[in-house]
């Protein structure tokens, strides 16, 4: 991350806006208002708080996992502000956010890593693996992948019925080695479908690196040998990201067709509250990517803005610590979804079979409460 100039290629530069020295570059800056900056920095830092008290929440043994994208937080939380609310986020582990932004109740999106009875999804679905209809979000699959051809499907749903909705599918770079994600590209561009395919390239699919995921020169550069447009874009420069969404959203909703972006980051933490990175990855190569947080970059760039200082800084940490204690404080307070809900979603109209089943549990009584 050298140049902040785009080489002419856009699959082979990288496209930036923040500079090291926290200005932005007027060739590529979307110019945001002011508010909209002070959001999207909010969101970040919200992200951030969030997902290191999650951490230890599972480190406590209060949940049972957990999958952070810290040094992430640009891509989710940009993509947000670039869709409208309405467009369909199909995404990957590291994107959830995207639902608080929206405005998800955060209470009842911690409550899907509690999986207990404020939990829309009832339990069932393994932490980190948050949907919901009411912001236009899917759940992922844990499988690497199958999200890329639903994404590409249910714009292609769009088009037929002429919605103006634009669909958003995520991946891993570890997922660009799937059959999904070339069986998603290639419908994708031959049915000029409204969506745009983002890979996060955060370097590691768990301990595998990029390198033994891909002999292209760049993640972006496949994009043309399927025939759609595609963008290397500086995923820790909330900026650039922006921008390159906002245009690839506007081509999909003119009828345009899709994009593929690959958004270059780094997954700072472990792959998950499972997994050990030490074993895999150096200390110095985590650090160098530590230097390029998203966080800290655009902090530099909103404080030379007079946007943030230290004082206002301290008080809005303060402040989404509070917000996040209330919402967990809440949540605990509530147990395991009630038994009997094993039952409900599974039919429309439940058989007489589960009906004596659901009434044989219900007549034992309750198991008791863990420890
Ligand atoms: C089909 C399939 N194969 C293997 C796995 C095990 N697995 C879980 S996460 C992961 C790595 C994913 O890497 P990447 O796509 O780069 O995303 P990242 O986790 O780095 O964000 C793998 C191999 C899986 N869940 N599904």
């Amino acid at each position: 991350m050298t140049s902040s100039a785009p080489a002419s290629d856009p699959t082979l530069g990288l496209l930036r806006v923040l500079r090291d020295d926290g200005s932005s570059d007027p060739a590529t800056d979307p110019m945001l208002p002011q508010a909209q900056l002070l959001r999207l920095y909010r969101e970040m830092r919200r992200v951030r708080v969030l997902e290191g008290r999650m951490v230890a929440l599972q480190r406590q043994g209060r949940i049972g996992f957990y999958g952070s994208c810290t040094g992430q937080e640009a891509t989710p939380i940009a993509v947000a502000a670039a869709t409208q609310p309405t467009d369909w986020v199909f995404p990957a582990l590291r994107e959830s956010s995207i639902m608080l932004y929206r405005g998800f109740p955060l209470v009842r999106y911690l409550a899907q890593v509690f999986g207990n009875s404020l939990d829309f999804l009832k339990g069932r679905q393994m932490p980190s693996h948050m949907s919901s209809r009411s912001v236009h979000q899917v759940s992922w699959s844990s499988c690497i992948g199958p999200q890329l051809p639903q994404a590409v499907g249910a714009a292609w749903a769009a088009k037929l019925r002429k919605e103006p909705t634009v669909t958003v599918g995520f991946m891993g770079d570890g997922a660009t080695s799937q059959p999904d994600f070339h069986a998603a590209m290639n419908f994708a561009a031959v049915y000029r479908v409204p969506c745009v395919l983002i890979c996060q390239n955060n370097h590691w699919s768990i301990s595998v690196p990029t390198a033994r995921q891909t002999a292209s020169q760049t993640i972006a550069v496949k994009a043309k040998a399927y025939g759609m447009p595609g963008v290397r874009v500086d995923g820790n420069d909330v900026l650039a990201v922006y921008a390159a969404v906002s245009d690839a959203v506007a081509a999909a909703r003119a009828g345009k067709g899709p994009t593929f972006i690959e958004s270059v980051t780094y997954r700072i933490g472990a792959h998950s509250t499972s997994d050990d990175p030490t074993r895999y990855r150096s200390e110095a190569e985590v650090a160098e990517w530590a230097a390029k947080d998203p966080i800290d970059r655009f902090r530099r760039y909103l404080t030379r803005l007079g946007l943030v200082t230290e004082q206002s800084d301290q008080q809005l940490e303060a402040e989404l610590n509070d917000e996040i204690t209330h919402a967990i404080t809440e949540v605990e307070r509530h147990g395991p979804p009630a038994r009997e809900t094993l039952f409900d979603d599974v039919y429309a109209v439940r058989p007489w079979f589960l009906e004596e089943q659901r009434a044989e549990l219900l007549a034992q009584p309750p198991a008791p409460a863990p420890h």
